[in-house]
């Protein structure tokens, strides 16, 4: 079991063709390709993404007894829901949450997160570096065995 779960929710896929000015010009290709690249020898990173919530719940409990950590962008579903909190509430290894951009500059209604409640760590603002940071962290706890 060395595998990385990197999930990406509703609209990423879209990621490069629209709102560059808040998502930069990269796709969901770029940051599978930046992910692999963060990859410590020995792990891989299996990438996927879903508009539908209950597609990204059913991906987390696959996650368990099969993934050593979650990165998710859960995309608009961080900040509605409950039932993905509930999802990653089941699943013991890493998770951290990934934002591209600085949720915290945006509207109100993008400053609070579910997924935060569950979280080991979680990184806003940093564009497609933040998943290359989420995977090294997650490859490093693996490897020593260091706390979450
Ligand atoms: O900053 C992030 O990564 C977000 O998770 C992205 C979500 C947004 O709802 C969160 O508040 C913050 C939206 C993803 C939409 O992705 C698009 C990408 C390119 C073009 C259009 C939408």
């Amino acid at each position: 079991m060395n595998t990385i779960l990197v999930l990406n929710g509703p609209n990423l896929n879209l990621l490069g063709q629209r709102q560059p000015e808040t998502y930069g010009y990269e796709t969901l290709e770029d940051v599978a390709r930046l992910c692999e690249a963060a990859c410590a020898e020995g792990f891989t990173v299996r990438m996927l993404q879903s508009n539908h919530e209950g597609q990204i719940i059913d991906w987390i409990h696959e996650a368990r007894g099969t993934a050593v950590g979650i990165v998710i962008n859960p995309g608009a579903f961080t900040h509605t829901s409950i039932a993905i909190l509930d999802a990653l509430n089941t699943y013991d290894p890493p998770v951290i949450e990934v934002h591209i951009s600085q949720v915290h500059k945006r509207e109100a209604f993008r400053h609070h997160s579910y997924v935060s409640h569950r979280a080991d760590g979680v990184i806003a603002g940093l564009g497609l570096e933040g998943y290359a940071a989420a995977i090294r962290r997650i490859c490093q706890i693996a490897a020593k065995g260091a706390p979450a």
